[in-house]
């Protein structure tokens, strides 16, 4: 079937986000509140495991400081210190902390040019992304994508495949005409579940985790240019056997 639309991650594809930037972010929001957790680098390592924000500080509560979560406001605690992180990680980003990944920018010059339909499948909030995209990309470039899916719009995130059935139905595409670029497994494993054929860059954190059932996994996107990626799609293996 004929690549028609490139649906991208966010943190981990299309910047390394997560150790010195929501990581961080977390930690600012922890202080700011008299909060005694602090997220070091290995840690944090861990706790991405668990996809969303909100998600991951439940988690980690569960494990570090139960009595936390027995608290009656445990439920709007959490949500003031993730509106909090949030405005840490703005801040990061309007300052220029976070670059993009290699190779992220040309590819989506070159998918632009090529009239590829371009959309977003990320657990994290909406302002994350449209801040990303406007503070690297310029500030046209949130609408260069034609979908925006992020953070709460679904209920379970990845690694189930939500997210991208929810993009895949304001594309009015089928799975097989959409190629995923992902990082992680969580998100290998959200992109194939919805039947997207999935090609990973996995970024720092990612590196050894089982991407079995990718397209291809390649640490450097730079040397990825969007012929070889229609190539790939286009001799996608299931679809030889079918
Ligand atoms: C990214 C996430 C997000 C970010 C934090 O996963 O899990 O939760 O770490 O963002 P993926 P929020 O790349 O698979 O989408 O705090 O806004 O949730
Ligand atoms: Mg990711």
């Amino acid at each position: 079937m004929k690549l028609e639309a490139l649906i991208f991650d966010v943190d981990g594809t299309l910047a390394d986000t997560e150790r010195d930037g929501h990581r961080v972010a977390f930690n600012a929001a922890f202080e700011e509140a008299g909060l005694a957790w602090r997220w070091d680098v290995p840690l944090y390592g861990e706790l991405l495991a668990v996809t969303g924000g909100k998600e991951r500080m439940r988690h980690y509560a569960e494990r570090h400081d139960p009595p936390f979560l027995a608290r009656p406001d445990a439920d709007e605690c959490i949500r003031t210190l993730h509106a909090a992180k949030t405005r840490h990680y703005l801040a990061l980003l309007e300052a220029g902390q976070i670059p993009l990944r290699p190779g992220i920018a040309r590819l989506i010059d070159e998918a632009r040019a090529a009239g590829l339909r371009l959309a977003i499948a990320t657990t994290t909030t909406p302002e994350n992304v449209t801040t990303l995209l406007r503070a690297r990309l310029g500030p046209d470039a949130t609408g260069w994508f034609e979908v925006i899916g992020a953070g709460d719009v679904v209920p379970r995130k990845k690694p189930a495949p939500d997210i991208y059935f929810w993009v895949l139905e304001r594309l009015r595409l089928p799975a097989r005409a959409c190629l995923a670029i992902e990082d992680s497994a969580n998100g290998l494993k959200a992109a194939l579940a919805a039947g997207i054929p999935t090609l990973i860059s996995p970024c720092a954190y990612a590196a050894g985790e089982n991407f079995t059932g990718a397209l291809a996994v390649r640490t450097d996107l730079a040397s990825m240019d969007l012929p070889t990626v229609k190539l790939m799609h286009q001799i996608n293996k299931s679809e030889c056997y079918l």
